[in-house]
């Protein structure tokens, strides 16, 4: 497997930090292709708990090259926060490559961000808070700063001029907030392009040349497929293309040399932010999946929206990214449900949907149609192959594969590196 995606396939937090992790030993380069610091991914090493937010999971593999690509937003201060904290605890970063061509998350990004939010109210999206849409919104605008722009101060002088003409406007006029200058962005990003110039590179052209080489690597995505921008519950989504299409955009790897697209799917679903979730339990059994799922935002802290395993979503999932395998993760946590329900299509006003509804307003009314599957009281966090699982959970898997649209690789029983079913 020459180059491979991992995608989420629900809202995000589905585990796919330790699902590429678990990939380590077998890869040449780990690639993080959209998003920024919005993202978090906590994997578990050895009992040792790690929160990423912009360094691809690949770091935590000393024998790894980690990649940021030309796809992904950075906020420096955080990357380098990040890269210090993991240095601390004995984690070589060295290796670390990042694209000439990614674009650098502002002060005045995150000041918009937050701003915005507070305008909106009620209708907010509920953004981390990162900055993460204004920088995306600039960059198709294209008044974007890019991390190659760091390297001549007169261009990036230029370029934060130009920016800043359009956002004074809006926070003085709109947002009646202090206008932000010039000298003071300038200055901030430019602390940090010492450290910055060694990790600089044409990672696209490397990565390329790897792959004529014969390396291994994973394409890894940020937040999930009902998060696209094109694909998701617009509004209600992040700012890029987590969607394993934008694995080729974000990584300037072409389609025709990606091998095959993973789909990271938690056994139940979760989702942080507003937007529309159709099996969303808003009473006890909801909270008790948050309790037991430890469903609280990596990065934000937010409690994560619980809810019903979604087969539409997952059907949707595999058909828009193209997946050939599905990684279910954290059955662990159903143990000890009577029964577990499982959302086979919807009821929108009367009808039934087998698939996603084409528009926004039907999915905001569409209702669950479950199927019930009976549980199991087991401890199953010590199983290692399909064998270990009582009978309910196997049948539990089985109809999650049947009704899901393709097969299901690997089996999360718990955190852990090793607390893992390979199957196929
Ligand atoms: P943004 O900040 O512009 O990307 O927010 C837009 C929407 O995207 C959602 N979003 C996420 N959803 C789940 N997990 C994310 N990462 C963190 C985590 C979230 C956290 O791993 O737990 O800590 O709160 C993530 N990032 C963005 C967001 O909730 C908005 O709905
Ligand atoms: P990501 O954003 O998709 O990487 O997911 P997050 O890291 O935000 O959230 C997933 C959480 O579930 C993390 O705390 C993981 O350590 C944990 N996790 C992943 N797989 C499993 C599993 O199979 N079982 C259990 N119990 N926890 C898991
Ligand atoms: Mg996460």
């Amino acid at each position: 497997m020459p180059a491979i995606v991992v995608v989420g396939a629900q809202w995000g937090d589905e585990g796919k930090g330790k699902a590429t992790d678990a990939l380590g030993s077998s890869l040449d380069y780990v690639v993080r292709y959209n998003g920024g610091n919005n993202a978090g991914h906590t994997i578990v090493v050895k009992g040792e708990k790690y929160a990423l937010h912009l360094l691809p999971t690949g770091i935590l593999t000393p024998t790894v090259i980690p990649v940021i690509g030309n796809g992904v937003v950075i906020d420096l201060s955080v990357l380098f926060e990040e890269i210090d904290l993991l240095e601390s605890r004995g984690v070589d970063t060295s290796k670390l490559l990042i694209s000439a061509n990614a674009h650098i998350i502002t002060p005045y990004h995150r000041t918009v961000d937050k701003v915005t939010e507070r305008f909106l109210g009620k209708a907010k999206i509920g953004t981390t808070g990162r900055g993460i849409g204004p920088t995306y919104a600039d960059k198709m605008s294209r008044v974007g700063v890019r991390v190659q722009d760091l390297l001549d101060e007169k261009i990036l002088r230029q370029k934060v001029e130009g920016a800043l003409e359009q956002k004074n406007n809006l926070l003085v006029k709109v947002y009646n907030r202090r206008a932000i200058t010039v000298d003071e962005v300038v200055e901030e990003l430019l602390q940090h392009v010492d450290r910055l110039r060694p990790f600089i590179a044409d990672t696209s052209l490397l990565l390329n040349k790897a792959l004529d080489d014969g390396r291994t690597m994973v394409l890894e995505g940020g937040q999930a497929t009902l998060l696209d921008v094109d694909h998701g519950t617009y509004p209600f989504v992040t700012s890029s293309n987590p969607t394993s299409g934008g694995a080729c955009t974000g990584s300037g790897i072409p389609p025709t040399r990606i091998d095959g697209v993973a789909a990271v799917v938690k056994a139940y679903a979760t989702r942080v932010g507003a937007g529309p979730f159709p099996t969303e339990l808003l009473d006890a059994d909801g909270e008790r999946l948050r309790q037991d799922g430890g469903e609280f935002g990596t990065t934000t802290g937010r409690p994560r929206r619980c809810g019903w395993y979604d087969a539409v979503v997952a059907r949707f999932s595999a058909r828009i990214n193209g997946v050939t395998d599905f990684v279910l993760t954290k059955l662990d946590i159903l143990t000890g449900w009577e029964q577990i329900p499982v959302c086979v299509a919807y009821d929108v006003d009367g009808v039934r949907h087998d698939e996603m509804p084409m528009t926004q307003t039907d999915f905001h009314h569409a209702k669950p149609v479950y199927e019930y599957f009976p549980g199991w009281t087991e401890d199953i966090s010590s199983a290692r192959t399909l064998d270990d699982l009582p009978k309910n959970a196997r049948d539990y898997v089985a109809a999650l594969e049947r009704l899901s649209g393709a097969p299901i690789s690997a089996i999360g029983v718990g955190p852990g590196r090793d607390q893992t079913i390979e199957i196929r």
